[in-house]
C-alpha cells in the first residue's frame, strides 16, 4: 500500500497549509492562503493562522479550502470505504531544528506523559521511595512500583526501593527516615497529600537535606474538592524551605526533574519540582529522552560524588554518632534559622549550573526565568507552567501582527531571584501583567504577582533612573480551566487600556465582582495559532469503553512510527463509568506545545451515537472534517430520522466527510460486548492514512497485545478480530442538501420541571446549573449562577436521564412471586416496585400491567415491577438476581418509550412503605430510596448498601463520607443523587476529607447531640413555665412533653416532631421561648449520622481516626464499603486487599494477609460489628444495619463490595454468585457481634451468620482476574498464597463458632454499654 505521508506542494513550499479536508466529491488539492474563502489568514514565516470558525447554523457555505491527497474513500452513498484515505494536510518531514543546538548525545524520541517523563528521572537518580496514590501524581507511584517489581536498576546499579504508605502522612515520614539515614529518596504527591507533608517538608528543609518531591500541581479541596490542575497545592507549601521549580511542558518535566536532582545536591536544599496536574502530568507528548549514561556522566562530577558522599557521611549512624531534631528555646532557635541562609543564597546558582549540565547532554537549555518575544516589547506576561506554552504562540501571534509583547516564563518560583528575573524583562517593557494559576482570597495579590511586584518595587525604589512599570496580576486555569492563546491576547489587550483592570480573572466570565477579563478582539475564537499542518482529532467516547486507551496506543504508534511529532489530552466527566470522555490528539511535522483542548477538529470520531443529541459535538469540527460516526442507522434515511435537527442543519453548514459505521455490531460480533474502542481506532487508521494500512493493522495488533496480556489471550485475539472487521463495515454518505432546511420540533424535556420555578429551588438550580454543566456547556456558565458555598440541592441526578444501557429488564408478570430482591440489588433504584389501588390505576398507560399483591394490608391493591429505560445502566444484576426468572434484558430501543411512560406513571402513585416492617427485605424496598440514579459503575457493588442505608433511615439521616467512589458516584457536582421524600426529608451529605472521615462524622454527632439536648432543656423549661407565662395551646404543651419524654427514641421523636411543626408555626409568637423553640424546630427530629467510607479510608489513612472513634462509646455509625483496593484511584493495594490479589502498588501481587478490622473493633467490647455481604444474604445486611442504628453506642457493619476492578470474569452481573461462594467458601464471613446482648447459656454477644463452609475457595480465586494474574505470572507463589488463604479461613470459621457457642474469645467489654443520647 502506498504510504500517504508524501510532502505535499504545500509543505514543501513552506508550510502554509490548512488543516480540514471536504467532502471527497468535490475535493481538489488547494492551498491557503489562496482563496476568498479563507477570509482571516495571517501568514507568518513559521505559523499559519486560519479562520476555521464553524458557519452560523442553518448557514449556507462555501466548501472550505482542502488540501488533503486524493486516494481517501469514495464519498458514494452506501459503499464500504476499504481504500486507505489520506486526510493528512502535511508530508509527515520532521521538523529540522534543536533551537539549542544538536545534543551531543543522540536523542531517543519517545510518546509519554509527564509523569512518567519525571518518574523516569526520578527513578534513575533514587534508591528509595515512599508512594501513595493521589490523583493525578499516582502514576509516577505506579511506575517506580512497576519498574523495582520488574528489576530495573537505577544510575547507581540499584533496584528502587519502594513501598507503599498509609497516607502522604507516612509518606512524608518516612521519606524524612531514609534520608536521615543517607538514603538518596524521593517521593510524589499533590493536593490535599502535599498539605499532609508540610510538617516533614518544614523538618527535612530545616535539617538542609537533599532530596526531591514530584507534585503535579492540582486544586485544593474548599468549596468543592477538585483533581485538576493548578497551583493552590504548591503554593500552599512555598514557606516550607522547600525550592521550587516549575516544568512548563512534557519535555521539561522530564529535564527539569534532573535539574531538581542535580540542584538538590549541589546546595543541599530539598527541591519541590512541579508541573501542571493533568495537563502536563497525563499529556501524551513526543519527548527526546535523557538516558541513564549522560545522567551517570554527570553525576561522576566530583560535586556530586562530593554531595552523595556528605549525604552519607552525615547520616544517622552509631559509628559517628550525632543527635538531630532537638527542642531550642528562645536564645538559640532564631539563630539557627538565619544559619541556613548561606545555602538558599547559593541555590540560584546551582540551579542555573545544573541546567547548564542538563542542556550540555540534551541540547535544550534553560533558565530559571526566560523572556520570549519582541526584544522591544512594551508589555509583557509573568507566569508558571503550561499555561506560558498558550502565551508563548499568543506572543508570536500579535508580534506576527504588528504589536511589541513578550511572556517571561518563570521556572525557579523558591528561592526567588529578583536580580535575574529582571534582567530578562526588556528595558522597552512599560506594563507587565502577572498571571497567577491559584487563587489566595482577601490577599492583596497571588503569589506570584506579590512576588514580582516586590523585586520590581525594591528595583525602582533603589535605582531612580530604572523605568517605571505598571504592574497588575489576574488568576486564570483554575482547576484545569482552559487557557487559550486568545485569553493571552485579553491579557495583553488589558494592559494596552488606558486603566487596566487589577485582580482580574480570565477565562470566566465573572458578572458578580465583575473582575474577569472581556474576550479579546484580536484573537476570537475558532482562529487557530497552531503550526502549519497540525492535524487535529477529537475523539467522543464513554468512561470504560476503552476510547482512551486506545487512542493512548494509537498517539503512541504514531509518534515511535511516523516523524511526526504529537500530543494526546484526555477530558472526563465525573461519572464512574458511562460518562463522556473526549480525546484530543494532535500530530504533524512541527513540535507541539499547544495545552489546551481541540477547538476545531480535523477529524471526529463520535463513538455512541446519542451524544449527537446530547451534546454540541460538531462545535467543534472544522468545516470540511472528517466524521464518524458509530450509529445503528447506517443509512441516510434511517439516519434523517434519527438526528435531532439541529444536528442535520449543522452537518449541512460544516459538510464534513461524513463516515458512518455500526461498530457495535462489529465488536458484538468480535465478541467484545459494547466495547467499539478497537473498531473506531482500526477506522481513523484507514482514513487518516498516518501509516499505511498494513503497518497500522499490525502495529495495532501488537499493541493489542501488549495492552491485553494481562487479560488473558481470548480476550487479544477477540480484539484482534475486532480489527479485521473494521473496515468491511464502513461506509461513506453524501450529506442531503435538504438537511440544511429541517425544522426543529419542540425539544422533549424529561421529566418536566413546574410550570414556575422558584428562585433558589432545586429545579432553578437544575436549569441553570445542572443542565449546562450536564451537556458539557458549564464552561459557559457566569459566576453569578453559583452557590459561593459549593452546596448542591438535593435529587439533581434526576434530570441526568444517562440512557446508557443497551438492554434493559422486561417485567415477566406471570413468574413474579414479588420479592422485591431486583430492587434490593439494583445499584442504580433504576428498578421499583409499585402498589396502586384499582382508582389509581384509572388513567395507566395502556401497557401498565399489574398484578395482585401479596402480603398483608395489601390486599385489594396491585403490583408491578417498573424499571426506569433512561436511569438503567444494563448491568443485569437484577435479572440475574430474581430467583423466579420474572425479569428479561430486552434491546431498549423498543423499550424506551412506553417504558419512560410507565416510570413516570408508577413514580407519581402514593408511596406505601407504612404496609410492611422496613426492616424486612420485601419491606425495605417498600420505602422510597432516597439515593438514586448515581454516577456508579454498572453493577457497583458499593451502592446497593448505600441505597438501603437511605431506605431504613433516609429521612433522618446525616452522612459523613470519606473522600473515595462513594464521595465521586454521591457527591460529583452537579449531581447528587440524595433526594427527598414527599415532605422534603432526605439524607444530608458532606464530603470532609479523605484522611479525616471518622472525626468528622463524630464531630457531627456530637454538634447534634449538643444542640438537641439544649433543645430538650429548652423544651422542659418551657413545660415548667406556668400558662399564663408561656401561653400555648394543649395539643403544643402535650405534644412538647411527649417529645421530651422520647426525644432520643426516633420511632417516637420523629413522629412528633412532625406533629410539632404546625403546631410551632401557628403558635410562634405566643412568647420568646416559642419563638426561640421555632427557630431550632429542625433539632426536634432525631437524626442518624453515619460515617460512611472504602477500605483505603478505613484500614489505611483513616484508620487513626476510626480507631479513636471505635474508641468513644458515641452514639455513631460507621459503614465501611469494602472493595479490597483503593477503587476510586484506579485500584491500589490497601490493608484490606487480600494476599496474592495484584493490584495497583502490588504488581507482584499483596504478600500480606488482610487486616482484620472487624477483630481490632470487637477487641473494645462495645462496639457493635458486622460483617456483611449484601449479594450473598439479603436478611442479614437489613438485620446489621437496623442493630447497628439502633445500638446506642459506635457500630461499625463492613461491607463486602464488588467492585469492577475485581475483574470478575463473568462481569459485575454475577457479583451475586460470586459473593455467595465468597461467604460460603469462608473468604467472607457473616456475623454479627452485638454488646448489646447479655451473654448467657443460650444468648451471645457473637452470632455467626455464614453457613458452615462449602466449595472450593480456589474457584472463587478462579473467577477474578485480580488473583488470576499472579495464577498466571507466578503460579507456584500464587498456589502457596492460595493455600495458605484456605488454611487460615478454615481456621478463622472454627474460631468464629466457638465464639458463637460462647465458648472462647467473644470480647467482654471493659464497661457497661453505652446508653446513648
Ligand atoms: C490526603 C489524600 N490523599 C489521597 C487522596 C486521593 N484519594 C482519593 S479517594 C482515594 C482512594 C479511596 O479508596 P477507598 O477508601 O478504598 O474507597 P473506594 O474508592 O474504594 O470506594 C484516594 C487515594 C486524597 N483525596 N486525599
Ligand atoms: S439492569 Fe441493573 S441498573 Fe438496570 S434495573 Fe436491573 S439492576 Fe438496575
Ligand atoms: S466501587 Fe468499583 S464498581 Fe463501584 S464505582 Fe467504584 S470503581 Fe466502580
Amino acid at each position: 500500500m502506498e504510504s500517504t505521508l508524501k510532502m505535499t506542494s504545500a509543505a514543501s513550499s513552506g508550510g502554509k497549509v490548512a488543516a480540514a479536508g471536504r467532502p471527497a466529491a468535490a475535493r481538489t488539492t488547494t492551498l491557503l492562503p489562496h482563496s476568498s474563502t479563507s477570509s482571516r489568514v495571517v501568514s507568518t514565516n513559521k505559523r499559519v493562522v486560519a479562520a476555521a470558525a464553524a458557519p452560523p447554523e442553518g448557514a449556507a457555505t462555501a466548501p472550505p479550502p482542502s488540501d488533503y491527497k486524493s486516494n481517501a474513500p469514495t464519498a458514494a452513498s452506501g459503499n464500504a470505504a476499504t481504500s486507505s484515505g489520506n486526510i493528512l494536510p502535511f508530508s509527515g518531514a520532521p521538523s529540522a531544528s534543536n533551537k539549542a543546538g544538536k545534543p551531543p548525545t543522540a536523542a531517543k524520541k519517545a510518546p509519554m506523559d509527564g509523569n512518567e517523563a519525571a518518574a523516569a528521572i526520578a527513578y534513575a537518580v533514587s534508591d528509595v521511595s515512599f508512594i501513595y496514590p493521589i490523583t493525578p501524581a499516582t502514576v509516577m507511584g505506579e511506575l517506580v512500583d512497576q519498574w523495582s517489581a520488574a528489576g530495573r536498576t537505577n544510575v547507581f546499579g540499584n533496584v528502587m526501593s519502594v513501598t507503599e504508605m498509609e497516607s502522604e502522612t507516612g509518606a512524608a515520614g518516612a521519606l524524612h527516615g531514609a534520608l536521615a539515614a543517607g538514603s538518596l529518596s524521593t517521593t510524589f504527591t499533590c493536593s490535599q497529600g502535599l498539605l499532609l507533608m508540610v510538617p516533614n517538608m518544614y523538618k527535612i528543609a530545616g535539617e538542609l537535606t537533599p532530596c526531591v518531591l514530584h507534585v503535579t500541581a492540582r486544586a485544593l479541596a474548599k468549596h468543592a474538592l477538585s483533581i485538576f490542575g493548578d497551583h493552590q497545592d504548591v503554593m500552599a507549601v512555598r514557606q516550607t524551605g522547600w525550592a521550587m521549580l516549575c516544568s512548563h511542558s512534557v519535555q521539561e518535566a522530564h529535564d527539569l526533574a534532573l535539574v531538581s536532582h542535580l540542584a538538590t545536591l549541589r546546595s543541599s536544599v530539598p527541591f519541590l519540582h512541579f508541573f501542571d496536574g493533568f495537563r502536563t502530568s497525563h499529556e501524551i507528548n513526543t519527548i527526546e529522552t535523557i538516558d541513564n549514561a549522560a545522567i551517570k556522566e554527570i553525576l561522576s562530577k566530583p560535586i556530586y560524588a562530593d554531595a552523595i558522599r556528605h549525604h552519607r557521611q552525615r547520616a544517622l549512624n552509631p559509628t559517628h554518632p550525632h543527635q538531630r531534631g532537638t527542642a531550642q528555646g528562645s536564645d538559640v532557635y532564631f539563630q539557627c534559622a538565619e544559619a541556613a541562609n548561606p545555602f538558599y543564597d547559593r541555590a540560584f546558582d546551582h540551579v542555573v549550573q545544573a541546567m547548564e549540565e542538563v542542556s550540555a547532554i540534551t541540547g535544550r537549555s534553560y533558565k530559571p526565568y526566560e523572556y520570549v518575544g519582541a526584544p522591544d516589547a512594551d508589555r509583557v506576561i509573568v507566569l508558571m507552567g503550561s499555561g506560558s506554552q498558550a502565551v508563548e504562540e499568543a506572543v508570536h501571534f500579535m508580534n506576527d501582527n504588528g504589536h511589541k509583547v513578550g511572556v517571561i516564563k518563570v521556572r525557579l518560583f523558591r528561592p526567588w531571584h529578583s536580580a535575574s528575573f529582571l534582567g530578562c524583562l526588556p528595558a522597552s517593557v512599560r506594563r507587565v501583567c502577572v498571571l497567577d494559576r491559584t487563587k489566595e482570597s482577601g490577599s492583596a495579590g497571588e503569589p506570584l504577582y506579590q512576588q514580582v511586584a516586590a523585586g520590581l518595587h525594591e528595583a525602582e525604589m533603589s535605582n531612580p533612573d530604572m523605568p517605571r512599570r505598571s504592574i497588575v496580576g489576574g488568576r486564570f486555569g483554575l482547576a484545569s480551566k482552559e487557557f487559550l492563546p486568545s485569553h493571552a491576547v485579553a491579557c495583553f489587550e488589558n494592559l494596552d487600556a488606558h486603566q487596566p483592570m487589577r485582580d482580574f480573572s480570565v477565562g470566566i466570565v465573572d458578572d458578580v465582582t465583575r473582575r474577569s477579563l472581556p474576550p479579546s478582539q484580536l484573537l476570537p475564537p475558532g482562529l487557530s495559532t497552531l503550526p502549519a499542518g497540525t492535524f487535529e482529532c477529537l475523539f467522543w467516547g464513554m468512561g470504560s469503553d476503552g476510547t482512551v486507551g486506545a487512542n493512548k496506543e494509537a498517539i503512541k504508534i504514531i509518534a515511535t512510527n511516523t516523524p511526526l511529532s504529537a500530543q494526546a489530552y484526555f477530558s472526563y466527566d465525573a461519572h464512574k463509568s458511562g460518562g463522556v470522555t473526549v480525546s484530543h490528539l494532535r500530530f504533524g511535522p512541527e513540535k507541539i506545545a499547544a495545552p489546551y483542548l481541540v477547538q476545531q477538529a480535523d477529524y471526529m470520531a463520535v463513538n455512541h451515537q446519542s451524544y449527537m443529541a446530547k451534546y454540541d459535538t460538531l462545535a467543534s469540527l472544522k468545516p470540511g472534517g472528517v466524521l464518524v460516526l458509530n450509529t445503528t442507522f447506517t443509512t441516510v434515511e434511517s439516519l434523517t430520522k434519527y438526528l435531532p435537527d439541529k444536528v442535520k442543519r449543522q452537518l449541512a453548514g460544516l459538510k464534513p466527510r461524513l463516515y458512518l459505521i455500526d461498530a457495535a455490531a462489529v465488536a458484538r460480533a468480535s465478541g467484545l460486548g459494547k466495547h467499539v474502542n478497537m473498531v473506531m481506532q482500526t477506522v481513523f487508521f484507514n482514513l487518516s492514512g498516518v501509516l499505511p494500512m498494513d503497518k497500522a493493522i499490525s502495529l495495532l495488533k501488537k499493541s493489542i497485545s501488549k495492552a491485553y496480556e494481562r487479560k488473558g489471550p481470548e480476550v487479544v485475539s477477540k480484539n484482534h478480530a475486532a480489527v479485521d472487521a473494521a473496515i468491511s463495515a464502513l461506509k461513506s454518505v453524501d450529506i442531503p442538501a435538504a438537511w440544511g432546511r429541517v425544522e426543529t420540533p419542540a425539544a422533549l424535556v424529561h421529566p418536566n420541571p413546574p410550570a414556575k420555578v422558584q428562585s433558589g429551588s432545586r429545579w432553578e438550580f437544575m436549569e441553570t446549573v445542572a443542565k449546562p454543566m450536564l451537556a458539557l456547556e458549564g464552561d459557559k456558565l457566569p459566576v453569578s449562577v453559583f452557590s459561593p458555598e459549593g452546596f448542591v440541592p438535593p435529587g439533581t441526578t434526576i434530570i441526568e436521564k444517562r440512557a446508557i444501557a443497551a438492554q434493559v429488564p422486561v417485567w415477566k408478570s406471570e413468574n413474579c412471586t414479588q420479592c422485591n430482591i431486583c430492587s434490593f440489588v439494583c445499584p442504580h433504584a433504576a428498578i421499583r416496585p409499585s402498589l396502586a389501588s384499582p382508582t389509581e390505576l384509572a388513567g395507566a398507560p395502556a401497557t401498565f400491567g399489574t398484578i395482585d399483591a401479596k402480603g398483608p394490608g395489601m390486599s385489594g391493591l396491585k403490583y408491578r415491577i417498573q424499571v426506569s429505560p433512561y436511569d438503567c445502566t444494563g448491568c443485569d444484576l437484577c435479572t440475574h438476581a430474581c430467583p423466579d426468572n420474572a425479569l428479561e434484558s430486552k434491546p431498549i430501543a423498543g423499550l424506551i418509550e412506553t417504558e419512560t411512560i410507565n416510570w413516570d406513571f408508577a413514580t407519581q402513585l402514593p408511596v406505601r412503605d407504612n404496609l410492611m416492617d422496613r426492616s424486612s427485605v420485601k419491606g425495605s424496598q417498600l420505602q422510597q430510596p432516597l439515593m438514586e440514579f448515581s454516577g456508579a459503575c454498572e453493577g457497583c457493588g458499593e451502592t446497593p448498601y448505600v441505597k438501603l442505608l437511605t431506605q431504613l433511615f433516609g429521612d433522618r439521616l446525616i452522612i459523613a463520607n470519606a473522600t473515595g467512589c462513594s464521595s465521586i458516584w454521591g457527591g460529583s457536582a452537579p449531581s447528587n443523587p440524595y433526594t427527598t421524600n414527599a415532605d422534603g426529608y432526605g439524607p444530608a451529605w458532606a464530603n470532609s476529607l479523605f484522611e479525616d472521615n471518622a472525626q468528622f462524622g463524630l464531630g457531627i454527632a456530637t454538634g447534634t447531640v449538643q444542640r438537641r439536648q439544649a433543645l430538650r432543656r429548652h423544651v422542659q423549661a418551657v413545660l415548667a413555665t406556668p400558662a399564663e407565662r408561656a401561653p400555648i395551646s394543649e395539643d403544643l404543651r402535650d405534644a412538647l412533653s411527649r417529645w421530651s419524654d422520647h426525644w432520643d427514641e426516633p420511632e417516637v421523636a420523629n413522629v412528633v416532631a412532625k406533629e410539632l411543626q404546625p403546631l410551632l408555626e401557628r403558635e410562634k409568637d405566643a412568647a420568646p421561648a416559642i419563638r426561640e423553640l421555632y427557630g431550632e424546630r429542625d433539632m426536634l427530629h432525631k437524626p442518624s449520622t453515619w460515617i460512611v467510607g472504602g477500605d483505603g479510608w478505613a484500614y489505611d489513612i483513616g484508620f487513626g481516626g476510626l480507631d479513636h472513634v471505635l474508641a468513644s462509646g458515641e452514639n455513631v455509625n460507621i459503614l465501611v464499603l469494602d472493595t479490597e483496593v483503593y477503587s476510586n484511584t484506579g485500584g491500589q493495594r490497601s490493608k484490606a486487599t487480600p494476599m496474592s490479589a495484584v493490584a495497583k502498588f502490588a504488581a507482584g501481587g499483596k504478600e500480606r494477609p488482610k487486616k482484620d478490622l472487624g477483630a481490632i473493633a470487637m477487641s473494645y467490647g462495645d462496639v457493635y460489628v458486622a460483617s456483611t455481604s449484601l449479594h450473598a444474604n439479603y436478611g442479614q445486611v437489613v438485620k446489621a444495619m437496623t442493630e447497628a442504628e439502633r445500638y446506642p453506642g459506635v457500630s461499625l457493619v463492613l461491607c463486602y463490595s464488588p467492585c469492577m476492578l475485581h475483574g470478575i470474569s463473568a462481569g459485575l452481573c454475577s457479583a451475586i454468585d460470586e459473593s455467595k461462594m465468597a461467604v460460603e467458601t469462608g473468604y467472607w464471613p457473616l456475623y454479627r457481634y452485638n454488646p448489646g446482648i447479655k451473654e448467657d447459656a443460650s444468648h451471645h454477644r457473637f452470632q455467626l451468620d455464614s453457613k458452615k463452609l462449602k466449595g472450593d475457595i480456589n474457584e472463587l480465586f478462579a473467577h477474578e482476574n485480580r488473583f488470576q494474574i499472579l495464577e498466571r505470572k507466578a503460579p507456584e507463589v500464587a498456589k502457596h498464597m492460595h493455600e495458605v488463604m484456605d488454611e487460615s479461613v478454615h481456621e478463622r470459621f472454627n474460631k468464629f463458632k466457638q465464639m458463637a457457642a460462647g465458648g472462647v474469645v467473644s470480647p467482654t467489654p471493659q464497661s457497661e454499654p453505652p446508653k446513648g443520647h
